[in-house]
């Protein structure tokens, strides 16, 4: 089957994330998801407010996604390729040129990214009591 390979956070799951997952898998039959562990997170300088295995439990409840794995290195990108033999690794457009050596497995696309919506403006909603 055509797969298509992502990766992300998605902490606070949004329509932004929704959106990307949707296109991406109309790119081909199986959408694959590596979903950034905690302690990548911590390397990428990144704080969530839902754990791992949330994360990953709510992308598996996504229509659009077909597995998800955890992500733990920057590197770990040519060797999912290989083992999952991705035909697309696919990004929003907040990441266009950063993976462009993966085009030596795999076609490697863009997507533009959904304005207006984001984790960070979700955290920084402050919640009236
Ligand atoms: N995204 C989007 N529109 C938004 C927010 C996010 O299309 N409004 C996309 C991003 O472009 C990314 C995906 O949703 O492709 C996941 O976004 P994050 O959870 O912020 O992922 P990130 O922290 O960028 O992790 O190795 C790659 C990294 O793990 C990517």
């Amino acid at each position: 089957p055509r797969t298509v390979l992502t990766y992300g956070t998605f902490d606070l799951f949004h329509v932004g994330h929704v959106r990307l997952l949707e296109r991406l898998s109309a790119l081909g039959d199986r959408l694959v998801v590596g979903c950034s562990s905690d302690e990548f997170n911590a390397i990428k300088g990144k704080t969530c407010v839902m754990p791992y295995e949330d994360r990953a439990t709510i992308l598996r409840a996504c229509r659009f996604v077909d597995d998800v794995f955890p992500e733990c290195s920057w590197d770990q990108k040519p060797l999912d390729v290989q083992r999952l033999e991705a035909d697309i690794f696919a990004m929003g457009s907040d990441w266009t040129g950063k993976f462009d050596e993966l085009s030596a497995y795999c076609e490697v696309v863009y997507l533009p990214r959904t304005d207006g919506v984001s984790t960070t403006k979700l955290k920084n909603i402050v919640v009236e009591r």
